[in-house]
């Protein structure tokens, strides 16, 4: 049995870059009732999803705010997957946040993850995710590359001290918003939790998409991590080729790339250690509000599709193929498979 999550923000608006929001706002506890309704268990959480206008609140505030969502998500039986704080958006983290080049940012970047680590606390959560938005740069020159993989390294550091029950998933990602990133990959990933204190502590949240962008097959980076048993979430979705980032429904664009994902989870018991099927997707801009979470719903029946296709794949076959290096027959083996021929 697997448990699905999802993050709010992914029932939204429909602004982008070249155009104004399109759809009124479904507020928070309305979002709540869609999870229910979609049979999903766990959210995923920015600390400002569950405290809105953070760093206007005083802590006190804002553990007091945290604590009533806790109550909220008890009574509906759901739980928080992950808090990760959003280190991109404030004002003092334009340059970056644990890799500005301003000493004040970086502390900012430091002491409001150590914050978001109480949240996730409160939360009942230990899966601390960071995606390293703005831990890169626009032109190569900006910024120092040793200097700034050991901020992240410290700024890991400090986190792992704050708190001896969080662990860091790093969320990696190759561009975007940055024109390079630091952390673009899983191997980049997994060397510096090495680098850390408490390596044991330290792993990954595997997106589909980011996996894309960096010109790598997604199943791939998934096998490397769970060869390291560092996979803690994925951010299933898909991505048409090397553009903007899209995180389209899961599967809606490749499906056997969907179906090789779904494999090695499957066959590497991805969910027994109460891991979620986590899913981060943008439904269509031109989705009328009603229906504006069907990818939500999409995504979650193509996986449990996949499910079906990984258990019913004829793996002896496979094997055969295999043994008489035949790729192309098992090719077309795996395309007939799954168009149920
Ligand atoms: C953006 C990321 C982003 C993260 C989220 C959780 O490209 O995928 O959506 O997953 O902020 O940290
Ligand atoms: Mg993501």
């Amino acid at each position: 049995m697997y448990r699905f999550s999802f993050g709010p923000w992914n029932i939204h608006e429909g602004a982008d870059p070249f155009g104004p929001a399109v759809r009124q706002s479904y507020d928070f506890q309305q979002k709540l009732a869609v999870y229910r309704e979609l049979g999903f268990e766990g959210i995923q959480f920015h600390d400002d999803d569950i405290v809105p206008d953070i760093e206007q609140k005083s802590y006190a505030e804002i553990m007091k705010e945290a604590g009533a969502v806790r109550r909220r998500l008890d009574e509906l039986g759901l739980v928080a997957e992950i808090v990760a704080p959003r280190l991109w958006e404030s004002e003092r983290t334009i340059d970056g946040a644990f890799t500005s080049n301003d000493a004040k940012e970086r502390a900012y970047a430091i002491e409001r993850s150590k914050q978001a680590v109480d949240i996730a606390r409160e939360m009942g959560t230990n899966n601390f995710v960071l995606w390293l938005a703005r831990e890169g740069t626009y032109i190569r020159e900006a910024k120092n590359p040793v200097d700034s993989v050991n901020y992240i390294v410290d700024a890991m550091n400090q986190l792992l001290e704050y708190d001896s029950n969080i662990r860091i998933l790093i969320e990696p990602k190759p561009n975007e918003p940055m024109d390079h990133a630091y952390i673009p990959t899983i191997g980049h990933t997994l060397a510096l939790a090495y680098r850390t204190i408490d390596p044991k502590r330290v792993g990954g949240l595997i997106e589909t998409a980011h996996c894309i962008l960096a010109g790598l097959d997604p199943s791939d980076e998934m096998g490397y991590a769970l060869s390291f048993d560092k996979l803690w979430s994925v951010h299933l979705n898909d991505q048409n080729g090397l553009k903007y980032d899209q995180d389209k429904s899961f599967g809606s664009d490749n499906l056997r790339r969907a179906f090789n994902q779904v494999r090695v989870l499957e066959e590497n018991g991805y969910g027994k250690n109460g891991e979620f099927v986590g899913l981060d997707v943008k439904v269509m801009r031109t989705q009328p509000r009603d229906i504006s979470y069907k990818h939500l719903e999409n995504s979650k029946k193509m996986f449990l599709h996949l499910v079906d296709k990984v258990r019913t794949y004829d793996k002896e076959a496979e094997r055969q193929f295999i043994a008489a290096r035949d790729y192309e027959g098992l090719d077309l083996h795996v395309l007939e498979h799954l168009m149920g021929r």
